[in-house]
């Protein structure tokens, strides 16, 4: 194993043998953060068994699973994460220790204590090429569209701020109104974090976009658009969502014009982010409504695409359609190779950190929901893994705060809220 000290906290190494585990509590090191997605090697031990070795020698692990040519800012971010959680010092490995290097210098050039010129010679100094890094970097200060992303890990949401760095001005995509279905307790910690990172960031707030209505959270739309005065939108298919779901809520009284929007956008619809462009693309399947948002060069998908890994979205809600999703995820591979994809929910597989950003390339290359299918293949693997999901825990909560842009019931008399279920309204029932 060739391994480099970087610092008290941090050594950097190539893949150290299962065997080696039971000695790194002895040279002092508390955790093990493995950067190897499995499967790169044969002989690679991988994810479980190293999750196994660290657990027996008493050491913390942590599975941050990167390529060199796809990193993302939430790999840098979840690799500090597991640096300042470990506490003490980390052995951080990869094949041969270069991706470890990467992260470490990448996130110290974010948080600004190392200069992009210095990157590669930094490198050369522990006996590591991190031309890459300088690559990544180079790439990351051409970006016009700047996308901050908020994980919200009770319902595996991702929430986006993206800005115009030279207007300062940003929309907000898919905010989460928090929610504790056990006590009916409503919270805006989520959506105050927002706020929080717009006024640090001196932005001001152009739109408050959702991308559809939401089944497994309530949006935080209203709430942020009351906060800061943008306007809100969502697809104008909604007003179909509206119609099918007052009919589920038996709900004479709601409107089911969409009006409770400031805009409903159409396919091909435009509109600005400060001087960045925005573009709708209608992107129906998993609900009826369902856009994307096309910004400069980050295209937010929400529900369509996952990262490569992790397949693609259900489409058996109310009104979802594996087929219609296809045809959705189509459309999106056809913008440019290098298109940032932006998605709406990520679910951790393996434990592995949360992962939200991939490109149009990469998806292509490596998504098992994509590569090698056609509309029929699909719709069959779609539409039976969809008969082996639960519907999600908060749908018959959520959708009727949602199909209102987020308002919450208005009080009855007593001046208390409340939410209203349909018995046997929707199949997928656990038993
Ligand atoms: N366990 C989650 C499931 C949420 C869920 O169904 N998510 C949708 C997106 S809103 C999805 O596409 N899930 C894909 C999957 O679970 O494989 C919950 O109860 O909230
Ligand atoms: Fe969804």
């Amino acid at each position: 194993m060739t391994d480099a000290k970087i610092s008290e906290a941090l050594t950097v190494a190539g893949q150290p043998p299962l065997r080696a585990f039971a000695g790194l509590a002895d040279d002092g090191f508390v955790a093990v953060v493995n950067l190897r997605p499995d499967g790169e090697d044969q002989d690679q031990p991988g994810n479980a068994a190293e999750k196994a070795a660290a657990e027996r020698a008493g050491l913390a692990y942590r599975f941050v699973p990167v390529t060199g040519a796809t990193i993302t800012t939430a790999d840098i971010r979840a690799f500090q994460q597991a640096m300042r959680d470990a506490g003490g010092p980390v052995l951080a490995h990869c094949k041969g220790g270069t991706r470890a290097l990467t992260l470490h210098v990448l996130g110290e050039v974010l948080d600004g204590r190392m200069q992009r010129g210095e990157v590669e010679a930094f490198g050369r100094s522990h006996g590591f090429d991190l031309a890459g890094a300088a690559r990544w970097l180079e790439r990351e200060a051409q970006r016009r569209a700047h996308v901050e992303a908020f994980y919200e890990p009770g319902s595996g949401s991702v929430q986006y701020v993206v800005s115009d760095p030279a207007t300062r001005r940003c929309a907000i995509i898919d905010p989460v109104l928090d929610f504790d279905e056990k006590s009916g307790s409503i919270g805006t910690a989520s959506a105050d974090a927002i706020l929080a990172h717009v006024a640090r960031e001196g932005l001001g707030v152009d739109w408050v976009l959702d991308t559809h209505p939401h089944a497994d959270h309530l949006s935080a739309a209203d709430y942020l658009s009351s906060k800061t005065g943008a306007p809100k939108a969502i697809g104008a298919h909604v007003t179909e969502v509206q119609k099918l779901w007052k009919a589920i809520y038996n709900w004479p009284e709601l409107a089911t014009d969409g009006s409770q929007w400031d805009r409903l956008f159409n396919e091909g619809d435009s509109f600005k982010v400060g001087s960045l462009e925005g573009q709708v693309m209608f992107s129906p399947g998993h609900t009826l409504a369902s856009v994307s948002y096309v910004i400069g060069d980050a295209a937010f998908i929400h529900d369509t695409l996952f990262t490569p890994d992790a397949g693609t979205a259900r489409a058996d809600f109310p009104g979802g359609s594996a087929k219609a999703l296809w045809a959705s995820i189509q459309a999106i591979l056809a913008l440019p190779d290098e298109t940032r994809l932006f998605t709406g929910h990520d679910y951790r597989p393996n434990g592995r950190n949360a992962k939200w950003e991939s490109t149009v390339a990469e998806q292509k290359r490596a998504n098992p929901h994509v590569v090698g299918m056609d509309e029929a293949a699909y719709v069959r693997l779609r539409e039976a893994r969809d008969r082996t999901l639960p519907m999600p825990k908060l749908i018959l909560h959520a959708l009727q705060v949602n199909i209102r842009g987020g308002r919450l019931p208005e009080p009855e008399a007593n001046g208390r809220r409340y939410l209203k279920f349909p018995l046997d309204a929707l199949t997928g029932a656990v038993w």
